[in-house]
């Protein structure tokens, strides 16, 4: 079966590249273009410019570039066609290949599946495709790019060693039981566990910085009505975003807007101000503003200069006295000084939030995972290690500590695809678009 699809995004464009895969690509494919070549003389990794022609219809004037078997991305053999842009062009072209036996279209993910199947990346490396597109600043990029070059399958890999090791004492004590030989004391057995939950705690640790590398660091501006939170968060946008006035309580709902600094994403998220007020709309709205509160990376706290609250907020919190143009605030070292009405502190402010949160100066490391279905992998391994430890403590036999450590083995497997089951799979091919 052949799969086929668009891999460019839909719509208008000046390109749109079609993509096939699956065994006799070439030859299906070679059947609806001048190019002159008998099959067996194509060349493959080639670009031919050539007519697209559909039952003696000549669709569009294309290039197409042949992929042998084993050197593809999906591991089989494969075509990909460049198009105009054209939506018109892209589903007459679609058409003709799914009116053929034998072509169907590719699920989403499909390619992308098939080149972890066929051993060409592994799960990890497949995530972090679907990443690496998404991804909506240098940090993303960077996180995304370190995992598919196999950064962190490489780092899963020494972690896999060191437990395959344990194992092997184990069995080859196991073998020898008989003979009443202690070959390795349960004191260094532990160390070697306790040194293999040491080293995969730093993953699960890295977690909060890797998912700020993915995702953003989430910003809220919380604080009184009237503070000047809207302000900022305009100020921010350099854009008049957000409705702002003199009336207290004019801000509701929620509203997010992202911006990038110094690489990394900033999610901010302007609030209603909090208040004891009657308004069930309003009331709605400080209820989200105090949710917001707890899942915040980092808390803005804006305050009126000229008559600054006495309510503290708990977490990671940068105080903000807004308006120092109309009054000049004496602040400690956690506190900054603005003025959204000039402009003075709002481009400094962006920065001491990126410092506050990551530490500059730290660049991007292989244990910053970013995916929560790696740091719950990650955290069940260590919780089977745990276990194995205390089954040694227990004084059971050699079998009950191998069965332990098989499981801590088999869940860290999941990560990297060995031991995970299709359901699980499919249904992280699933998540991605039709044509990757
Ligand atoms: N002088 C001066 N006025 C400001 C400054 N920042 C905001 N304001 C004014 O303060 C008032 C309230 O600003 P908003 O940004 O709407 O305040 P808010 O915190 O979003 O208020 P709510 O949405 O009601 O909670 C507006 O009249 C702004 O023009 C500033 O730095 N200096
Ligand atoms: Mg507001």
């Amino acid at each position: 079966m052949i799969i086929a699809a668009l891999a460019s995004a839909p719509g208008k464009a000046g390109i749109s590249v079609i993509r096939l895969s699956g065994n006799n690509t070439v030859n299906i494919v070679k059947e609806y273009l001048s190019i002159e070549e008998k099959l067996q003389d194509v060349e493959y990794n080639k670009l031919y410019l050539t007519e697209f022609i559909n039952e003696g219809e000549s669709i569009d004037q294309i290039t197409v570039a042949f992929f042998k078997e084993g050197n593809s991305y999906t591991g089989e053999e494969s075509a990909e066609i460049f198009c105009h842009g054209s939506p018109i062009i892209v589903r007459k072209i679609l058409e003709a290949f799914y009116l053929e036996k034998g072509i169907r279209e590719a699920e989403p993910g499909e390619f992308t599946q098939k080149r972890f199947m066929n051993g060409k990346m592994d799960l990890v490396q497949a995530e972090a495709v679907i990443d690496l597109i998404n991804s909506e600043s240098d940090a993303a990029f960077i996180s995304s790019r370190e995992q598919l070059e196999g950064g962190l399958s490489e780092e899963l890999k020494k972690i896999n060693a060191m437990l395959i090791e344990l194992m092997s004492i184990l069995e080859l004590e196991l073998d020898f039981a008989e003979e009443d030989l202690d070959f390795t004391p349960n004191e260094e057995i532990i160390r070697k566990i306790d040194l293999a939950v040491e080293v995969i705690n730093k993953f699960v640790v890295g977690y909060k910085k890797g998912r700020i590398y993915r995702d953003g660091i989430k910003v809220a501006l919380v604080g009184e009505v009237n503070v000047g939170k809207s302000s900022l968060m305009n100020a921010f946008l350099k854009s008049d975003r957000v409705i702002v006035t003199d009336i207290a309580g004019t801000t509701r709902d929620i509203i997010e807007e992202k911006i990038e600094v110094n690489g990394y994403l900033l999610r901010i998220f302007d609030t209603a101000g909090i208040r004891e007020t009657q308004d069930i709309i309003e009331n709605e709205g400080i209820s989200r503003s105090r949710k917001l509160i707890e899942e915040a990376d980092i808390i803005l706290h804006i305050l009126d200069s000229t008559n600054p609250s006495e309510e503290e907020f708990l977490g990671n919190i940068i105080k903000v006295y807004n308006k120092c143009d109309l009054e000049d605030v004496i602040i400690d070292e956690n506190s900054v000084k603005i003025s959204c009405k000039t402009g003075v502190g709002v481009e400094e402010l962006k920065h001491q939030i990126v410092k506050k949160v990551i530490d500059e100066k730290l660049s991007y490391q292989p244990y910053y995972i970013s995916n929560i279905r790696h740091f719950n992998i990650l955290k069940e391994t260590v919780s089977q290690l745990e276990q194995a430890k205390l089954s040694i403590q227990e004084g059971q036999n050699n079998e009950v500590v191998i069965v332990d450590m098989r499981q801590a083995l088999d869940t860290l497997g999941e990560i990297t695809g060995e031991t995970t089951s299709m359901d699980i799979i499919n249904n992280i091919f699933g998540n991605f678009c039709i044509g990757k």
